[in-house]
């Protein structure tokens, strides 16, 4: 374990962001939160630049290690810190959570990220293709789950993480997962996990 605390350059309603947190407070890696204020453009600013050139978060500072993406930052910290437990140690489990690492960057983003971001965020794309995404998202999510707890393997993994974010929070962007049993519970199982940490909501929730 570390003994300066690492820094989680965020936004309290980036799931990019929370994806992070998560892992975090999961894997018990002391760290603090500097929010970002994406509204008045803070990531654009050349003290942020310098830090992520593309002027997302989340950024992770460990030491002298400056980490922005998501996915790369889950990966870092199961491996630094995650005692084994997050990543499986098998080629077929790692492979696996690889290609949920990409479909959460894919899909995952394309379907209920961005349904979100239309409502929450006024982002100018199809409301009926991208909902429709979403569905078709979730429907696959929820099949993967059919008679499994996780999506990899016999324990929660940094596949889970990386979804978790943006699916429990697909209603605000109206997309409703009700027809999804298995993600529901899914949900459940994560949100049980000791120091689980749930990421802030907002007042928007789908019918
Ligand atoms: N691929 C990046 C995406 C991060 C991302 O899209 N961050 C959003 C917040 S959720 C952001 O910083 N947006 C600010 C902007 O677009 O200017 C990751 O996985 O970390």
């Amino acid at each position: 374990m570390t003994a300066t605390p690492l820094t989680l350059y965020s936004h309290p309603l980036s799931g990019h962001a929370h994806r992070a947190a998560l892992a975090l407070s999961l894997m018990e890696v002391p760290y603090i939160t500097k929010n970002i204020d994406l509204r008045a453009r803070e990531q654009r600013s050349d003290w942020f630049l310098k830090l992520n050139a593309a002027g997302l978060v989340p950024v992770l500072i460990d030491g002298d290690l400056i980490l922005p993406e998501s996915t790369a930052i889950l990966v870092y910290l199961a491996e630094k810190y995650g005692k084994g437990m997050w990543l499986p140690d098998d080629a077929v489990g790692r492979a696996q959570v690889q290609r949920w690492l990409y479909l959460a960057s894919t899909e995952l983003m394309a379907g209920p990220a961005a349904a979100r971001r239309i409502v929450l965020f006024g982002a100018p794309l199809d409301v009926a293709e991208t909902r429709e995404k979403a569905d078709a998202f979730l429907t696959k999510l929820d099949r993967a789950l059919e008679g499994r707890l996780w999506l990899v393997g016999e324990s929660a993994t940094i596949a889970d993480l990386a979804h978790y974010s943006y699916v429990a929070h697909a209603p605000e962007g109206g997309v409703s997962l009700a027809p999804y049993s298995n993600v529901l519970l899914w949900l459940e199982r994560v949100e049980a996990l000791e120091r689980f940490v749930p990421m802030q909501r907002t007042h928007v929730e789908a019918a």
